[in-house]
């Protein structure tokens, strides 16, 4: 019997509420078409004509280790890569099937050069399998072309038998579980109308999972879609119930708490445009200085972000979004101390910011500029022992006025004679209590 345990639980979740900031990587064959990773099923590409993009899959430009420098300075400390999307193309060298990178032109394992780069930085490393599969003949991609999941019309109206992909699928993850040394984290994708839970055979499949990586963490998509808790927000989660709630594309209004007041794990993950894979008409990338503001908002509501690049078929990452990274790069350069170890606090979200919280260090990120003193909402004066700029530790005084004395619960600060505040961002003040 299947007995949750909260201890170890904490243990393995300790990395991943640290961290804060992950690199999602969205690569395969739809690089080639460049429209998005969900091609196949939204063009209806029967399979004949999806498997040229195999023949010459031969990524020139392809370097993990630039990859991993630029997460690094991004500061992303994990990351996650598609070793299999819903296309079932996989990016490792299977014995399960020949639809696999080593048998494209460009011949070498990915995974293992990816998690060879990445784990050379430092970096934590994760691998997304996709529960989706149109290319097994056996899982259940019927044909039907008013369902996005399952219209692979080549294999309209044959008989399938969902046990022999399940077999596929749990060998897979027995292979990239042995195959390629300590993963941090697998990101299964995704369960959806019946398909969840045991249809999944999901109990199993975590418990291999688990006995090959004891101290890897697992997301919750076995037992629910991109949205949704799941069990992991009850007392007594199942054995699928994975450790984190992952919602997609969004950020929840608030955190959230189980039912005795505990913060759930989350992870939002999210893209820089509107597509996971490469997209080439796709520029609609959203400003450095949005994400940045949004991954502090995670962070101040207790949550994770994982954010995605979509490399181009010859294996780099897109300029837009390389630009973006290096601009979060230098924020993180000043401000980390911020999101790294940090959490939210009990206190209202302030109106000119919000506030993220490490022990007994509040910091303040000011996003909006004021008139005279800056305000500090949920503190006063005698609880607070300093306060600092994060970006170069100057002090910074508090300021003594007629208006502080109607508001006993804000300190104002008064920075305009030692920087400008805010800068084009956001303005990290460090409050020590
Ligand atoms: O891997 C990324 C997405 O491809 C995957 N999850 C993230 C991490 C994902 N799979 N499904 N979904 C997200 C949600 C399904 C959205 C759909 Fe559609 C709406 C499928 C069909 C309509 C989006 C729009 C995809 C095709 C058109």
């Amino acid at each position: 019997m299947y007995k949750f345990d909260r201890e170890k639980y904490d243990k393995r979740m300790q990395w991943f509420t640290h961290d804060r900031f992950g690199m999602f990587i969205h690569w395969g064959l739809y690089a080639i078409p460049a429209r998005g990773e969900w091609v196949r099923s939204t063009e209806e590409i029967p399979e004949e004509d999806y498997i040229p993009f195999f023949n010459e899959f031969n990524p020139k430009d392809f370097d993990p280790k630039k990859w991993a420098r630029l997460a690094k300075q991004a500061g992303m400390k994990y990351a996650v890569l598609t070793a299999k999307h819903h296309d079932g193309f996989c990016l490792f060298d299977s014995a399960l099937t020949d639809w696999k990178v080593t048998n494209t032109p460009y011949g070498k394992d990915i995974v293992r050069e990816y998690l060879d780069a990445f784990r050379a930085e430092g970096i934590k490393v994760g691998l997304y399998y996709s529960l989706l599969d149109w290319h097994h003949p056996d899982y259940p991609a019927y044909g039907d072309r008013q369902h996005p999941m399952r219209n692979n019309i080549t294999y309209k109206d044959k008989p399938y038998n969902f046990d022999n992909y399940l077999d596929y699928m749990h060998g897979q993850v027995r292979e990239l579980c042995t195959n390629y040394g300590k993963l941090d984290m697998m990101w299964f994708d995704f369960s959806y109308d019946d398909l969840t839970g045991e249809a999944w055979r999901a109990s199993e499949l975590v418990r291999m999972v688990r006995s090959l990586q004891p101290d890897i963490i697992i997301d919750n998509r076995l037992e629910v879609s991109g949205s949704g808790f799941g069990s992991i927000a009850t007392d007594e989660p199942l054995e699928y119930s994975g450790d984190y709630v992952s919602p997609e594309q969004i950020i929840p209004q608030t955190g959230f708490k189980d039912s005795r007041g505990r913060n759930i794990c989350w992870e939002a993950c999210i893209t820089m445009n509107d597509n996971w894979g490469y997209c080439a008409k796709d520029k609609n990338f959203k400003p450095a200085e949005m994400i940045i503001k949004k991954l502090v908002e995670c962070v101040s509501k207790n949550g994770n972000m994982l954010l995605n690049v979509g490399p181009d078929a010859r294996g780099n990452i897109p300029a837009e979004s390389v630009e973006i990274l290096e601009k979060i790069g230098a924020w993180m350069q000043k401000n980390s101390d911020s999101i790294y170890g940090c959490g939210g606090c009990d206190l209202p979200k302030p109106e000119n910011g919000r506030i993220t919280k490490n022990g007994k260090t509040l910091y303040y990120h000011i996003m909006e500029n004021s008139i005279g003193g800056i305000p500090l909402q949920g503190i006063s004066l005698d609880e607070v022992e300093s306060i600092r700029l994060i970006s170069d530790g100057t002090e910074i005084k508090p300021l003594k006025n007629w208006i502080v004395e109607n508001y006993p619960d804000v300190v104002f600060v008064q920075v305009s004679n030692t920087v400008k505040l805010p800068d084009d961002i956001d303005t990290v003040i460090a409050v020590h209590t």
